[in-house]
């Protein structure tokens, strides 16, 4: 761009003068803004960010004697992204949150445009039943909640049981269209059996005459067991990718599409000691670690930060912060989600490895 000499006061002056007096016709100069809006790369108010699971369980746990999860409605602590305080996001366009549910509660039901996804990060067995079909969760089970699909939750195993859960709440609340409503009982009623969705949709099949309705999966628990026998098999080929080991995404069966039209998902494994080369992508990604231990680079030169992950930690990565992934004495296997399908939907998603 070319070099301006800096106007002259009086000229200064002038131009306050003028922009106040269009500013009662609800005019603007987009001169004075205008290199703050187009900006040549992504430059973010979300900071680079990690919660590790030890040092929070204890606060997790203590929500679980202060209110009930009826109380609460959903008992969570929002993973407040430090460069976005009091705004409930973890990236610009996405929230996160660690949800308690103990022995015996339930979350009551209700429905809302916003989706949502859960990631088990400790227990065993408890349930969230989505539009009449229950499902049992495992740690590492991606179970969805499609928008305005009628959810409850409840645990009947003997032990707490805490998942991450993703949703596109900033994403709907730039689009203005939440709506939201409570079920009038606490649990709805059931209409098909356990794991009924998976094997209909989920086995490589599909119902003879099924129709695309929804963008979002037909599938709404895709078990760990599976995804981690896929990943295990499939290292067997040793091909691994530079940057991410080896990643897969979640795919809905019935569209190739991602599983939920507004947030991608992924799995991938690190084999042990797998330093990874330098990767940036457009979509601010947010990991939970599921096995293993390692660490990842953030930034570049003096200004990087080293984040130490283990089992359970979640950390998250902004838009176009170059990271480089490392696993260090075990294998180690990375959940995440980003709004990757939303930018790709629109023409706008962007990568890059190496020093680009
Ligand atoms: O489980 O429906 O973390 O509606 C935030 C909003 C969970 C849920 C959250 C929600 C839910």
């Amino acid at each position: 761009m070319n070099q301006q000499t800096a106007p002259d006061p009086s000229v200064l002056q002038q131009r306050r003068a003028y922009y106040e007096r269009i500013g009662r016709h609800k005019l603007a100069p987009l001169w004075e803004v205008l290199h703050g809006l187009v900006i040549p790369e992504p430059k973010s108010a979300c900071q680079p960010a990690i919660w590790h699971y030890a040092a929070i369980r204890d606060a997790i746990m203590e929500a679980g004697s202060l209110i009930t999860a009826k109380e609460a409605e959903r008992r969570v602590l929002v993973l407040e992204n430090p460069g976005m305080p009091g705004q409930s996001k973890i990236t610009t366009a996405l929230y996160a949150g660690l949800q308690l549910i103990m022995p015996g509660e339930v979350a009551p039901s209700h429905r809302h445009t916003q989706s949502a996804l859960r990631f088990v990060v400790e227990g065993s067995g408890a349930y969230t039943a989505v539009d009449g079909e229950k499902t049992l969760m495992e740690e590492g089970d991606f179970v969805i909640t499609p928008s305005w699909t009628w959810h409850d939750h409840g645990n009947e195993s003997d032990r707490p049981m805490v998942w991450m859960d993703g949703l596109d709440i900033p994403l709907v609340q730039t689009l203005d269209c939440s709506f939201a409503e409570k079920y009038p009982e606490d649990s709805q009623p059931l209409s098909r059996p356990v794991g009924d969705a998976l094997a209909r949709y989920g086995s490589g099949l599909l119902p003879v005459d099924h129709e695309v309705r929804t963008p979002t999966s037909p599938v709404f628990n895709y078990p760990y067991r599976r995804t981690r026998e896929a990943l295990e098999t499939m290292r067997r080929a040793e091909e691994w990718d530079p940057c991410h080991g080896l990643k897969l995404q979640y795919v809905n069966p019935a569209t190739g599409q991602s599983a939920m039209p507004t947030i991608g998902t992924f799995m991938q494994l690190l084999p042990r000691g797998f330093s990874g080369e330098r990767y940036r992508c457009s979509d601010a990604t947010v990991f939970s670690v599921v096995e293993g231990e390692g660490y990842t680079l953030v930034g570049d030169g003096d200004a990087a930060q080293r984040f130490d992950w283990s089992k359970r930690d979640t950390f998250v990565i902004p838009s176009w912060v170059p990271h480089r992934h490392h696993a260090t004495n075990s294998d180690a296997v990375l959940f995440s989600f980003s709004d990757r399908p939303v930018q790709k939907a629109l023409g706008l998603w962007r990568e890059s490895r190496g020093n680009r």
